[in-house]
């Protein structure tokens, strides 16, 4: 059975172009609950933690400085099939390949600076989801 959610991100760029609000109102148009969310910062130590499952690929210093660079939007969405739900909601990874409409096509600049992480499994939401917040922070 899958599960019920996913944890996303808003990225440095998007935070930076003023697009915290825009994306907040297209994730409650597509009917995810918040479960948490914060506005925070992450050191590289945190980012290269946070993105390990990326360490031998070619993109991961690019990546990881970034995702550091700036602050970000964390939070753990609800929803039913979250993890898929929010995928396909997002777009592909390539905003100018995704789906017109998608929170990446709208609101990425392009393939690092994508507008918004979401999670790839079921299980990496639960450990992205632990990775932020604790059990009292949801709710
Ligand atoms: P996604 O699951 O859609 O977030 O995509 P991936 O897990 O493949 O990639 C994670 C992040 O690495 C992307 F959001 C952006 C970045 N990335 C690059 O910067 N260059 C690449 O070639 C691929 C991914």
């Amino acid at each position: 059975m899958s599960g019920k959610i996913t944890f996303t991100m808003i990225k440095p760029m998007a935070v930076k172009k003023g697009f915290i609000g825009p994306i907040m109102a297209k994730i409650a148009e597509g009917g995810f609950r918040i479960v948490s969310m914060k506005l925070t910062r992450i050191s590289i130590e945190q980012a290269q933690k946070f993105y390990e499952i990326h360490k031998e690929r070619p993109f991961y210093g690019e990546l990881t400085e970034f995702m550091s660079s700036g602050p970000i939007v964390a939070a753990i969405l609800e929803k039913d099939d979250a993890v898929q739900a929010y995928r396909d909601y997002i777009g592909a990874t390539n905003p100018a390949e995704a789906e017109a409409e998608t929170i990446r096509a709208l609101y990425g600049t392009n393939l690092g600076m994508n507008a918004v992480h979401g999670s790839d499994s079921d299980e990496n939401a639960i450990i992205e989801s632990d990775f932020f917040f604790s059990k009292v922070e949801r709710y």
